[in-house]
């Protein structure tokens, strides 16, 4: 049986069916550094390409949240993502911008991103939930211990499914009590950030804990570890079937958005397993 799923608005995204977020990140290892002007004009294609592929947003992120990723500096952030922002954005794009610094998050919603996605859950940069209650901005609060660099010493938990339950319930919390409303609200298991293989998929088989919390939950599952090792080890690039699968695991556990490299083939998975419990 096909999940019921809630007629929830989340950033004016009607959520009965299966979201989309296409991952466009702005660094060296990807497109660019510093804003070349050659490194964002294949981003902005990229996230163009990504739109009409039919991802309902585009996340626009300017620093790697990889275990051990060197921490860059708000003004090499911004220098990456607002080029991009701002021509998506012209384009009407639906934008987030996934940052942990507040003054990032202030420039891209000026510069027309519509949704903050923050793997620390806001808790990184104390001015951050401040700049998301002001502006009244739908907001991703994910879950991770520690940060990229110190994330894998902290992943030891009682009951995995529990502790991020409980930990992603405080950042929620927080978020209403510097007056961020309940309606703005999405969480996220935070796959692969202070969790490994065995933890990442038993968050995942338990997804249905978060969801049952009443805020949309978006997952990001596209391409990471766990799949690889659920998968022989495939590599990064050849991760798309388990990725797909994973995906389709995570909706029918109650996920409203899946947050992903792969956007067209991910688009017509969904569309093809909805089809079929129709
Ligand atoms: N994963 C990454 C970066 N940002 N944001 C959210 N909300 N959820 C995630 O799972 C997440 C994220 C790291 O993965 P990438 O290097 O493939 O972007």
């Amino acid at each position: 049986m096909m999940p019921s799923r809630s007629s929830t608005v989340w950033a004016g995204l009607t959520l009965e069916q299966p979201r989309v977020m296409g991952i466009l990140n702005v660094t060296p290892d990807s497109f660019s550094d510093g804003g070349s002007r050659t490194g964002v004009d294949a981003a902005v294609a990229a996230g163009l390409a990504m739109a009409e592929a039919g991802a309902d947003i585009v996340d626009v992120g300017g620093e790697s949240t990889r275990p051990g990723a060197e921490v860059v500096s708000p003004e090499t952030e911004q220098a990456r993502v607002l080029p991009v922002i701002r021509a998506l954005a012209s384009a009407g794009l639906c934008l987030s911008v996934d940052t942990r610094n507040a003054a990032t998050m202030r420039v891209a919603l000026d510069a027309g991103a519509a949704i903050i996605n923050d793997v620390s859950g806001l808790a990184y940069d104390p001015g951050s939930p401040g700049v998301v209650a002001g502006y009244g901005c739908p907001v991703v609060l994910m879950h991770m211990r520690g940060t990229p660099a110190t994330m894998n010493v902290e992943a030891v938990y009682r009951d995995v499914v529990a502790d991020v339950r409980t930990e992603l319930m405080s950042r929620v919390d927080a978020a209403l009590a510097a007056g961020i409303r309940p309606d703005r609200i999405a969480i996220d298991p935070g796959l692969g950030f202070a969790k490994d293989v065995p933890q990442s998929a038993a968050v995942l088989r338990g997804l249905g804990s978060l969801a049952d919390l009443g805020y949309p939950v978006l997952v990001g599952l596209s391409r990471k570890r766990f799949i690889g090792a659920l998968s022989e080890e495939a590599r990064p690039g050849q991760r798309l079937g388990g990725s797909l699968a994973a995906g389709l695991f995570a909706i029918l556990r109650g996920a409203s958005i899946l947050r992903v490299h792969d956007v067209r083939e991910t688009v017509q998975a969904i569309r093809v397993w909805r089809a079929l419990f129709e």
